[in-house]
This record gives C-alpha cells, structure tokens and sequence, in this order.
C-alpha cells in the first residue's frame, strides 16, 4: 500500500439521505439531516437559526403556513432534502464535500439559497461531512483540519444577554468576558464558569431574584438600563470572583443594525438618540476606560465607513468583528478587506449556507490577518459542529453563549473532549488568539 492515488474505496458512497424536523432552542422547528454511506458511516446535522439576522444573509426557509408552528415549519426544507437534494446526493462520494457543496448550489439556483433553503442545505452539507468522517473512523476536527489542528479555541462567553436576545432595556445584545488567563480550554472554561456563578450572586444580590432569569444564550438578562452598567457588573464579578482583568478580559457584541433608526439615522441607546459620530467617541471612551478586547458589529450592517473609522482608531488594541456586516460572504468580506473596515469576522455557516464555502471565507480572512470567530446562533440545538471547526481550523477563538443551558454547553463540552483526546498536543492561545 504506497502511493496510491486514486480513490477505490466505495465505503464513502452516500447510499441514504434523510431529513426531519427537530426543534431549536427556542422551540422553533429546524431541519435535521441524515446521512448514510455504504460504509455504515452516519453523519447528523442540525440548522441553527439567528434571532438578529443580517439583511444579506442566505435564506432561511419556512412554510409560512399560520396553522403550523404558527408559520415557522421547515416541512418544505425537509421535502427539498429527502427529494431532489436526495435525488442527487446518493450515489455521489462524501468525501468530494467541495462537489458536493457545488452541487447544492447549483441545485437550488438563486444568489441566497432561497429555493430549497439555506437551512436545508447547511444541514445536508454539514451531514455528509460528519458521514465521510464517521466512514473514516475520525473525528469531525482532524478529518477537516487533519494533523495541524491543534488549537483550542478561547471562549467568548455572553453572560449578560441584551438586545433582540432578552426583554431588557439593554441596546448593546451580548456583554462577554474571555478568561484568556487559563492555562488550558478547559481551565479557561472554569475560569468562566466562576465569573458566572459570581455575577448570578451580585445581581440577585442587587436587583432581585428575577435578574437572574436568562436570556437566549444563556446569559443573565437584568433589569439593568445602561450599557456601562453592564460593563461595570462584570468587572465586579470579575474581581469578586478573584480574578485580574489580565486572566478575564471584556468582549461586546452591539449588534447595531436591531437599534438603529434609518429615518432618522441615529442609534438609539442608553436613552438616548446618537449619530454614527457620536457612537465611534463612546466606544474610544469605552476601550480607553475597560479593558474590552473585542467589539462586535458595532454599527449597522451597511455602515463600512464608520466601521473603518473605529477600526483605524482602536484595531491595533483590539478586535473590531464584523457579523451582520459581513455575513460569512465572500463579497462582503473582500470589500471589507479592500476597505480596512475591521480586523475579525464572526463566521456562521449558516449565513452562507455550505460547508466549502465557510471554510473559503475563514481562509480568505486568515490570509489576509483578518483573526476568525466561529460562532454559534442565538437558536441552537444540540449539534457540536461548531466547535470541531474552531479546531479544525485553529481559529483560536468561538463564541458559543454562557456557560448554562444545553445547547450551550454542548459545544463546550465537545471542546472538553477534543482537548481531552489531543492531550500534550492541545494548545490554548490565551492572549495571543487576539494578537497579530
Ligand atoms: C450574533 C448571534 C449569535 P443571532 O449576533 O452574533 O450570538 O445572534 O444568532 O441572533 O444572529
Ligand atoms: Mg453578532
């Protein structure tokens, strides 16, 4: 057995296709995918669904059908997956995921996937990579990322819950802190986690036992009024859980677009009504008086301009994330990069819709020193994929929720075993995930 070069072995053959629909976090139908080869390997994927979707986004399809799931059904995502995407997947090779991939696309014919549906699609892409695996006998991460993929991703971990993602008065979505000082994923992920516990204690402390209700991503979502505030809350719980802001640094996700008023053109915050100018000087305060490492879609999703501005103003400290800007869109991102708009993209495969095509934006941003964040939906389930890709690619970095409920936790604990299973040659970046 050397040299061989061509690919015999029909145990990779997709023989079945099959699709059903689960439901999400939110309690939302979403598609689940099935995939079996002649080898006996089965791959299994789920849709997530966002809450705060970018306008450029690839189409989730539901049956708007007001007597079912009150219009929110995937039945029609599902019938394209067990027909004509089933038509013509079996039979072809699991491992030819980039034709696989192509054929999707070409398949359903529209810019944005709005044909059979990018929740359809997404799921089938991510099954038949999970199947060529499982043929394989490997795990998800090092069948894609193969013997270099060695990073354990540093946890972004949204412990305040704000914006469309809880019913405070919070505009800002997502307070993060980002335990860089752990010596391992794993340490850094206990580090989290008594951060978490700490803050549940000061707010109830504070505010009551109600401010301790959690949010859509599993963070707190208390009755608190000012984006300050907010910062101020995980600085205590920092502290108080006996930490320095050197092991446990700050993140926000703004997700600007849900409170911008296009009229008018102001962002409305912290009672107030502010223009874009306004907003590029409250952040520099913000970076100059916190210590924030990253800062998310800080503007609407249109706005590269003022993107840019903040990014020459603060990127040689920290990360300036484009998410609803960019969309995991190849287009997108280039005028970003032709733009110096940020240094980072949050990376969603299903904004874009397939596999191959997530993974050539990561590589597209990486070569051009963009830093990458896999990052989950605010509506999950149970699927890990997520963090095998951090892995696979050595994104160093993911955003996947607080610490506390299932489809959370489930991507940590996949890391958990991932660094288990690498053992001496796991690495945690720490600091560095966020240095050139
Ligand atoms: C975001 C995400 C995930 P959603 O804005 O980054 O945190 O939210 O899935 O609602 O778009
Ligand atoms: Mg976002």
């Amino acid at each position: 057995m050397s040299n061989i070069l061509f690919e015999t072995d029909t145990n990779f053959e997709i023989v079945d296709l099959r699709a059903r629909q689960v439901l999400d976090s939110r309690g939302n139908p979403t598609v689940e995918v099935e995939v079996l080869t002649l080898g006996g390997g089965i791959g299994i994927a789920k849709a997530p669904s966002g809450a705060s979707k970018g306008i450029h986004e690839a189409w989730e399809k539901r049956d708007k059908d007001d007597k079912r799931f009150f219009g929110k059904g995937v039945f029609s995502a599902v019938r394209a997956v067990e027909e004509e995407i089933a038509d013509s997947l079996i039979g072809m090779d699991s491992r030819y995921q980039k034709e696989i991939d192509e054929e999707l696309i070409r398949l359903d014919g529209t810019e944005n996937k709005s044909r059979l549906g990018a929740n359809a699609i997404v799921a089938t892409s991510l099954a038949v990579a999970k199947a060529a695996a499982d043929t394989y006998g490997m795990p998800l991460f090092r069948y894609l990322g193969g013997v270099q993929a060695n990073t354990l991703p540093v946890p972004m971990m949204n412990i305040i819950n704000g914006g469309k993602h809880a019913g405070s008065k919070l505009a800002i979505q997502e307070f993060m802190i980002v335990p860089v000082g752990g010596e391992s994923f794993f340490d850094a992920l206990r580090i989290g986690c008594e951060v978490y516990y700490t803050l549940k204690g000061l707010l109830k402390d504070k505010y009551g036992k109600s401010a301790i209700n959690v949010g859509d991503e599993g963070g707190f979502a208390p009755p608190i009024d000012l984006t300050e505030d907010a910062i101020k809350a995980l600085l205590e719980a920092i502290e108080k859980a006996g930490y320095s802001t050197d092991a446990v640094k700050l993140a926000m996700d703004a997700a600007a677009s849900s409170f911008y008023d296009e009229t008018k053109k102001v962002y409305k915050i912290d009672g107030k009504e502010i223009t874009a100018g306004e907003f590029i000087d409250f952040y520099v305060d913000l970076v100059n008086k916190y210590p924030i490492i990253s800062i998310e879609d800080p503007f609407f999703e249109e706005d590269y301009e003022s993107f840019a501005t903040l990014t020459k103003k603060v990127g040689n400290k920290i990360l300036i994330v484009g998410d609803d800007l960019y969309v995991t869109n190849p287009k997108r991102l280039q005028k970003g990069i032709e733009m110096n708009a940020t240094n980072a993209i949050l990376i969603k495969f299903n904004q874009i819709g397939t596999l191959t095509e997530t993974i050539e934006v990561i590589q597209m941003a990486q070569k051009h020193g963009y830093k990458t964040i896999i990052s989950h939906r605010s509506g999950e389930t149970e699927d890990t994929t997520i963090a095998d890709l951090a892995v696979a690619f050595n994104t160093g970095l993911i955003k996947t929720g607080a610490p506390a409920r299932g489809e959370r936790t489930a991507k940590y604990n996949q890391l958990i075993r991932i660094e288990d299973l690498l053992g001496d040659q796991a690495y945690y970046p720490g600091i560095n995930a966020f240095l050139k």
